[in-house]
């Protein structure tokens, strides 16, 4: 579905030139929505998987908080937040207009669903235990995550096939991850939400050759050469 706007503009990394390394961990939905910006920006990287339980020394030497995603970019500039390490992948030359569309006030909107109360209501959710002291049940938790955002995606993507319109933009990247993370806490129950619009959008993510390169299994130890497109 999105195969044909994967197209990347950036110039390939001339042999022997220092890459932006970034330091970035498999499932975390965080990194894998910058995996895809740099990778749909045609941006050649490193990048370091970390482990959260031990993180790297070259990591915190970086950043006080550590959290991945971080890029290191080659002048020596740090950029410590997701959202800025897209924008950062996208917004130049931006031929697509992956990053303009991802600043349409809807889309904004979106983003900040996403990142504030859609994720502090899937997290109560999928994680009970992290969360002792809550005054709200699990599944309530899981129906405000519904209302805040899976709904209002629903009525957006009932009208358009992607975030961006016809075409996907930056907001379909930042809120996929975590959308995918929703179905996945119990398959069976989100196969019955009256949500089809929804789904098809992620289904079709899923298999995008986009996402598909996202996910590439990094090996332990070491800045390996991130696989383009
Ligand atoms: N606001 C940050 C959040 C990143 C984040 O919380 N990442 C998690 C992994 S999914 C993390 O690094 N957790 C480890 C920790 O907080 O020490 C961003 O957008 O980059």
């Amino acid at each position: 579905m999105h195969a044909s706007t994967l197209t990347s503009h950036a110039p390939p990394a001339p042999p022997g030139a220092q890459l932006p390394r970034l330091y970035t961990f498999r499932r975390c939905p965080y990194a894998m929505r910058a995996r895809m910006a740099l990778l749909q920006a045609g941006i050649a990287f490193e990048a370091v998987e970390v482990s959260l339980r031990n993180k790297p020394a070259s990591l915190l030497a970086l950043s006080a908080k550590a959290t991945v995603p971080v890029l290191q970019l080659p002048d020596g500039g740090v950029i410590e937040e997701s959202w800025d390490i897209m924008r950062w992948a996208l917004v130049a030359p931006d031929a697509q207009g992956w990053w303009a569309r991802a600043q349409w006030p809807e889309n904004l909107d979106l983003v900040r669903r996403n990142d504030g109360d859609f994720k502090h209501h899937l997290d109560r959710w999928k994680y009970p235990q992290r969360h002792a002291n809550e005054s709200l049940t699990p599944d309530a938790h899981r129906d405000l995550a519904l209302e805040v955002l899976l709904r209002p995606l629903e009525a957006r993507l009932h009208s358009a096939p992607c975030l961006g319109g016809t075409t996907p933009c930056a907001t379909d990247l930042a809120v996929l991850p975590f959308v995918r993370q929703f179905a996945a806490v119990e398959p069976g129950w989100f196969a019955t939400l009256d949500l089809p619009s929804l789904r098809s959008w992620l289904d079709g993510w899923l298999v995008s050759p986009l996402f598909v390169a996202c996910m590439y299994k990094l090996p332990v130890e070491g800045a390996t050469r991130f696989p383009p497109l």
